[in-house]
Protein backbone atom coordinates (compact mmCIF):
# COMPACT_ATOMS: atom_id res chain seq x y z
CA UNK A 1 0.00 0.00 0.00
CA UNK A 2 0.82 3.73 -0.38
CA UNK A 3 2.22 5.47 2.50
CA UNK A 4 0.80 9.00 2.39
CA UNK A 5 2.98 11.79 3.73
CA UNK A 6 2.56 15.54 3.91
CA UNK A 7 6.04 17.45 3.59
CA UNK A 8 6.32 20.43 5.59
CA UNK A 9 10.17 22.29 5.32
CA UNK A 10 11.22 25.82 5.48
CA UNK A 11 12.81 26.05 2.01
CA UNK A 12 17.02 25.22 2.63
CA UNK A 13 18.88 23.72 0.51
CA UNK A 14 18.57 20.47 1.83
CA UNK A 15 14.77 21.07 2.21
CA UNK A 16 14.44 21.38 -0.92
CA UNK A 17 16.87 18.45 -2.15
CA UNK A 18 14.33 16.52 0.22
CA UNK A 19 11.20 17.52 -1.58
CA UNK A 20 13.32 16.36 -4.85
CA UNK A 21 13.91 12.88 -3.11
CA UNK A 22 10.37 12.26 -1.74
CA UNK A 23 8.95 12.80 -5.25
CA UNK A 24 11.53 10.04 -6.89
CA UNK A 25 10.31 7.36 -4.15
CA UNK A 26 8.01 4.41 -5.45
CA UNK A 27 5.25 4.06 -2.68
CA UNK A 28 5.58 6.89 -0.95
CA UNK A 29 1.86 9.37 -2.26
CA UNK A 30 3.40 13.03 -0.74
CA UNK A 31 0.00 14.56 -0.19
CA UNK A 32 0.62 17.91 0.15
CA UNK A 33 3.44 20.49 0.74
CA UNK A 34 3.48 23.52 3.14
CA UNK A 35 6.14 26.30 3.32
CA UNK A 36 7.94 28.28 5.79
CA UNK A 37 9.26 31.45 5.89
CA UNK A 38 12.09 29.92 8.52
CA UNK A 39 15.50 29.12 7.17
CA UNK A 40 14.40 30.65 3.54
CA UNK A 41 12.53 33.43 2.51
CA UNK A 42 9.01 32.07 1.31
CA UNK A 43 8.50 33.41 -1.86
CA UNK A 44 11.46 32.16 -3.74
CA UNK A 45 11.40 28.88 -1.39
CA UNK A 46 7.19 28.54 -2.67
CA UNK A 47 8.24 29.13 -6.30
CA UNK A 48 11.41 26.54 -6.28
CA UNK A 49 8.95 24.10 -4.42
CA UNK A 50 6.34 24.38 -7.77
CA UNK A 51 9.24 24.10 -10.16
CA UNK A 52 10.81 20.80 -8.66
CA UNK A 53 7.57 19.08 -8.43
CA UNK A 54 6.48 20.43 -11.98
CA UNK A 55 10.38 19.31 -13.55
CA UNK A 56 11.35 16.26 -11.30
CA UNK A 57 7.70 15.20 -9.96
CA UNK A 58 6.75 12.81 -12.90
CA UNK A 59 3.69 14.71 -13.89
CA UNK A 60 2.14 14.26 -10.40
CA UNK A 61 0.08 17.11 -9.66
CA UNK A 62 0.52 17.93 -5.30
CA UNK A 63 -0.89 20.89 -3.64
CA UNK A 64 1.41 23.79 -2.38
CA UNK A 65 0.63 26.14 0.50
CA UNK A 66 2.74 29.27 1.97
CA UNK A 67 2.83 29.19 5.52
CA UNK A 68 2.37 32.34 7.96
CA UNK A 69 3.87 31.16 11.05
CA UNK A 70 6.47 33.87 12.48
CA UNK A 71 9.82 33.30 14.46
CA UNK A 72 10.35 33.73 17.84
CA UNK A 73 14.04 33.77 16.71
CA UNK A 74 14.59 34.47 13.11
CA UNK A 75 17.32 32.71 10.91
CA UNK A 76 20.50 34.09 9.46
CA UNK A 77 19.35 36.07 6.51
CA UNK A 78 22.55 34.94 4.93
CA UNK A 79 20.94 31.53 5.41
CA UNK A 80 17.51 32.36 4.23
CA UNK A 81 19.12 33.30 0.77
CA UNK A 82 19.53 30.31 -0.85
CA UNK A 83 15.93 30.01 -1.91
CA UNK A 84 16.22 32.39 -4.34
CA UNK A 85 19.71 31.17 -5.91
CA UNK A 86 17.81 27.53 -6.06
CA UNK A 87 14.67 28.96 -7.42
CA UNK A 88 16.69 30.91 -10.27
CA UNK A 89 18.49 27.27 -11.67
CA UNK A 90 18.39 27.45 -15.64
CA UNK A 91 17.76 23.36 -15.19
CA UNK A 92 14.17 24.52 -12.98
CA UNK A 93 13.63 27.18 -15.65
CA UNK A 94 13.51 25.73 -18.74
CA UNK A 95 9.29 25.54 -19.52
CA UNK A 96 7.35 28.09 -17.89
CA UNK A 97 4.46 26.77 -18.39
CA UNK A 98 2.09 24.32 -16.35
CA UNK A 99 3.45 24.83 -12.71
CA UNK A 100 1.19 22.99 -10.19
CA UNK A 101 -0.51 25.11 -8.07
CA UNK A 102 0.10 27.09 -5.32
CA UNK A 103 -3.19 27.64 -2.74
CA UNK A 104 -4.89 30.76 -1.53
CA UNK A 105 -4.53 28.38 2.11
CA UNK A 106 -2.20 29.27 4.76
CA UNK A 107 0.05 26.22 5.35
CA UNK A 108 -2.39 25.47 8.94
CA UNK A 109 -5.62 25.21 7.22
CA UNK A 110 -4.64 23.16 4.23
CA UNK A 111 -2.77 20.42 7.02
CA UNK A 112 -5.94 20.63 8.50
CA UNK A 113 -8.34 20.02 5.68
CA UNK A 114 -6.10 17.16 4.54
CA UNK A 115 -6.12 15.37 8.04
CA UNK A 116 -9.61 16.33 8.22
CA UNK A 117 -10.89 14.60 4.89
CA UNK A 118 -7.94 11.78 4.72
CA UNK A 119 -9.92 8.52 5.13
CA UNK A 120 -6.40 6.64 6.46
CA UNK A 121 -3.78 7.86 9.24
CA UNK A 122 -0.89 10.11 7.28
CA UNK A 123 2.91 10.33 8.19
CA UNK A 124 4.33 13.86 8.47
CA UNK A 125 7.52 14.77 7.96
CA UNK A 126 8.63 18.25 9.16
CA UNK A 127 11.80 19.64 8.60
CA UNK A 128 11.74 22.86 9.69
CA UNK A 129 10.25 24.35 13.14
CA UNK A 130 7.11 22.59 14.04
CA UNK A 131 4.96 25.91 14.01
CA UNK A 132 2.37 24.91 11.42
CA UNK A 133 1.57 21.69 13.57
CA UNK A 134 1.15 23.28 16.49
CA UNK A 135 -1.00 26.16 14.94
CA UNK A 136 -3.82 22.41 13.87
CA UNK A 137 -3.17 20.82 17.29
CA UNK A 138 -4.25 23.74 18.95
CA UNK A 139 -7.17 24.58 16.98
CA UNK A 140 -8.34 20.97 16.54
CA UNK A 141 -6.85 18.65 19.10
CA UNK A 142 -8.56 15.67 17.60
CA UNK A 143 -6.70 15.66 14.50
CA UNK A 144 -3.60 14.22 15.90
CA UNK A 145 -5.83 10.87 15.61
CA UNK A 146 -4.97 10.97 11.90
CA UNK A 147 -1.41 11.16 12.09
CA UNK A 148 0.40 7.91 11.69
CA UNK A 149 3.59 9.48 12.81
CA UNK A 150 5.90 12.77 13.20
CA UNK A 151 9.24 12.66 11.26
CA UNK A 152 10.64 15.64 12.49
CA UNK A 153 14.62 16.94 12.02
CA UNK A 154 15.17 18.96 14.85
CA UNK A 155 16.14 19.24 18.42
CA UNK A 156 19.60 17.49 20.10
CA UNK A 157 20.22 16.04 23.22
CA UNK A 158 24.02 16.83 23.11
CA UNK A 159 25.62 19.42 25.22
CA UNK A 160 26.05 21.67 21.86
CA UNK A 161 23.12 22.42 19.18
CA UNK A 162 23.60 24.76 15.90
CA UNK A 163 22.52 28.29 17.00
CA UNK A 164 25.39 30.51 18.22
CA UNK A 165 23.43 33.72 18.98
CA UNK A 166 24.42 36.53 21.58
CA UNK A 167 21.24 35.71 23.26
CA UNK A 168 21.57 32.35 23.76
CA UNK A 169 23.83 28.98 25.32
CA UNK A 170 24.38 27.30 22.09
CA UNK A 171 22.30 24.06 23.40
CA UNK A 172 19.68 24.39 21.28
CA UNK A 173 19.11 23.09 17.48
CA UNK A 174 17.95 25.65 15.07
CA UNK A 175 14.41 24.36 14.21
CA UNK A 176 13.64 24.07 17.73
CA UNK A 177 15.11 27.62 18.52
CA UNK A 178 12.80 29.22 15.81
CA UNK A 179 10.05 28.31 17.14
CA UNK A 180 10.53 26.83 21.01
CA UNK A 181 6.58 27.04 22.10
CA UNK A 182 5.28 25.08 19.37
CA UNK A 183 7.67 22.31 20.41
CA UNK A 184 6.37 22.56 23.06
CA UNK A 185 2.77 22.27 21.90
CA UNK A 186 3.68 18.80 19.58
CA UNK A 187 5.35 17.72 22.91
CA UNK A 188 1.74 17.82 24.79
CA UNK A 189 -0.17 15.90 21.89
CA UNK A 190 -1.19 12.40 21.57
CA UNK A 191 1.10 11.32 18.32
CA UNK A 192 4.34 9.11 17.73
CA UNK A 193 7.09 11.26 17.22
CA UNK A 194 10.23 10.49 15.67
CA UNK A 195 12.80 12.82 16.24
CA UNK A 196 16.22 12.76 13.57
CA UNK A 197 18.55 14.99 16.04
CA UNK A 198 21.79 16.39 15.52
CA UNK A 199 23.19 12.82 17.18
CA UNK A 200 22.72 11.71 13.33
CA UNK A 201 22.62 14.37 11.22
CA UNK A 202 26.04 15.27 12.48
CA UNK A 203 26.93 11.89 11.54
CA UNK A 204 26.12 12.99 7.58
CA UNK A 205 28.21 16.47 7.18
CA UNK A 206 28.60 17.55 3.21
CA UNK A 207 32.32 16.37 2.55
CA UNK A 208 34.62 17.06 -0.65
CA UNK A 209 34.39 13.54 -1.51
CA UNK A 210 30.61 13.53 -1.65
CA UNK A 211 30.55 16.09 -3.73
CA UNK A 212 33.02 14.98 -5.62
CA UNK A 213 31.14 11.59 -6.64
CA UNK A 214 28.22 14.01 -7.71
CA UNK A 215 30.44 15.70 -9.89
CA UNK A 216 31.53 12.68 -11.69
CA UNK A 217 28.25 12.11 -13.06
CA UNK A 218 26.99 15.16 -13.53
CA UNK A 219 25.56 14.55 -16.93
CA UNK A 220 22.38 13.03 -15.46
CA UNK A 221 20.21 15.25 -14.70
CA UNK A 222 18.86 14.59 -10.82
CA UNK A 223 22.39 14.27 -10.03
CA UNK A 224 23.43 17.61 -11.41
CA UNK A 225 20.57 18.84 -9.14
CA UNK A 226 22.12 17.58 -5.98
CA UNK A 227 25.19 19.09 -6.68
CA UNK A 228 24.25 22.41 -8.11
CA UNK A 229 22.01 22.58 -5.13
CA UNK A 230 24.51 21.96 -2.52
CA UNK A 231 27.17 24.09 -4.09
CA UNK A 232 24.95 26.67 -3.21
CA UNK A 233 26.74 25.98 0.74
CA UNK A 234 30.00 26.73 1.74
CA UNK A 235 32.34 23.64 1.06
CA UNK A 236 34.71 23.93 3.68
CA UNK A 237 36.39 20.73 4.86
CA UNK A 238 38.36 21.69 7.46
CA UNK A 239 36.54 23.08 10.46
CA UNK A 240 33.25 22.63 11.91
CA UNK A 241 31.65 25.90 12.10
CA UNK A 242 27.98 26.81 12.81
CA UNK A 243 27.64 26.75 8.79
CA UNK A 244 28.99 23.78 8.15
CA UNK A 245 26.82 21.73 6.32
CA UNK A 246 24.86 18.64 6.85
CA UNK A 247 22.12 16.37 5.40
CA UNK A 248 19.79 16.89 8.03
CA UNK A 249 16.49 16.84 6.16
CA UNK A 250 17.58 14.58 3.68
CA UNK A 251 18.77 11.84 6.59
CA UNK A 252 14.87 12.88 7.71
CA UNK A 253 13.28 11.89 4.60
CA UNK A 254 15.50 8.94 3.72
CA UNK A 255 14.77 7.36 7.16
CA UNK A 256 10.73 7.92 6.72
CA UNK A 257 11.18 6.00 3.46
CA UNK A 258 13.57 3.24 4.57
CA UNK A 259 14.03 3.32 8.98
CA UNK A 260 16.88 0.62 8.36
CA UNK A 261 19.33 3.04 7.20
CA UNK A 262 19.10 4.41 10.94
CA UNK A 263 19.64 3.87 15.05
CA UNK A 264 16.89 4.99 17.19
CA UNK A 265 15.76 4.65 20.41
CA UNK A 266 13.06 5.67 23.17
CA UNK A 267 13.87 8.27 25.88
CA UNK A 268 11.77 10.37 27.91
CA UNK A 269 12.12 14.08 26.41
CA UNK A 270 10.63 18.03 27.22
CA UNK A 271 11.76 21.19 25.87
CA UNK A 272 13.10 24.79 27.31
CA UNK A 273 10.66 27.03 25.95
CA UNK A 274 12.10 30.36 27.70
CA UNK A 275 15.52 31.98 28.38
CA UNK A 276 19.37 31.12 27.47
CA UNK A 277 18.52 27.68 26.33
CA UNK A 278 15.15 28.34 25.08
CA UNK A 279 14.39 25.57 22.37
CA UNK A 280 17.17 23.18 24.16
CA UNK A 281 15.62 18.95 23.87
CA UNK A 282 16.31 17.52 27.23
CA UNK A 283 15.94 14.38 28.82
CA UNK A 284 13.56 14.46 31.49
CA UNK A 285 11.29 11.99 33.45
CA UNK A 286 8.29 14.46 33.30
CA UNK A 287 8.79 14.56 29.65
CA UNK A 288 6.97 12.01 26.72
CA UNK A 289 8.31 9.64 24.82
CA UNK A 290 10.44 10.11 21.70
CA UNK A 291 12.05 7.39 19.18
CA UNK A 292 15.01 9.22 18.47
CA UNK A 293 17.38 8.96 15.83
CA UNK A 294 20.94 8.73 17.00
CA UNK A 295 22.87 7.10 14.08
CA UNK A 296 22.73 5.95 10.66
CA UNK A 297 24.81 3.65 8.44
CA UNK A 298 26.98 6.79 6.50
CA UNK A 299 27.51 4.98 3.08
CA UNK A 300 24.11 3.27 2.78
CA UNK A 301 22.91 6.33 3.06
CA UNK A 302 24.41 8.12 0.61
CA UNK A 303 24.15 5.52 -2.13
CA UNK A 304 20.31 5.40 -1.14
CA UNK A 305 19.95 9.36 -2.02
CA UNK A 306 22.08 9.11 -5.29
CA UNK A 307 20.62 6.27 -6.64
CA UNK A 308 17.33 8.04 -5.93
CA UNK A 309 19.14 10.62 -7.60
CA UNK A 310 19.74 8.82 -10.50
CA UNK A 311 16.10 7.44 -11.47
CA UNK A 312 14.86 11.33 -12.00
O1 LIG B 1 19.35 22.87 12.17
C1 LIG B 1 19.24 22.22 10.97
C2 LIG B 1 18.14 22.80 10.09
C3 LIG B 1 17.76 21.79 8.99
O2 LIG B 1 16.34 21.68 8.88
N1 LIG B 1 18.46 24.03 9.33
C4 LIG B 1 19.16 23.55 8.13
C5 LIG B 1 18.39 22.32 7.71
O3 LIG B 1 17.44 22.66 6.71
C6 LIG B 1 19.07 25.17 10.03
C7 LIG B 1 20.56 25.32 9.93
C8 LIG B 1 21.53 24.98 10.87
N2 LIG B 1 22.78 25.30 10.40
C9 LIG B 1 22.62 25.84 9.16
C10 LIG B 1 21.25 25.87 8.84
C11 LIG B 1 23.55 26.33 8.18
N3 LIG B 1 24.87 26.33 8.39
N4 LIG B 1 23.07 26.81 7.03
C12 LIG B 1 21.75 26.82 6.80
N5 LIG B 1 20.82 26.36 7.67
CA1 LIG C 1 15.10 22.81 7.12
Amino acid sequence: MMRKVYYNHDGGVDDLVGLFLLLQMPDIDLVGVGVVNADCYVEPATSASQKIIQVFGKGKDIPIAMSNARPRNPFPSSWREHAFTIDAMPMLNQDMTDQNKLLDQSADQHLSQILRESDQAIDLVFVGPLTDLATVLTHNPKLSQKINGLYWMGGTFLANGNVQEPHHDGTAEWNAFWDPEAVKVVWDADIDIHMVGLESTNKVPLTNAIRQTWAQDHHIPGIDFLGQAYALVPPMSFIHTNSTYFLWDVLTVAYFADPSLASSQVLTSDVMVYGVSQGRTIISDQGRPIQLVYDVDHDRFFDYITNLARQA
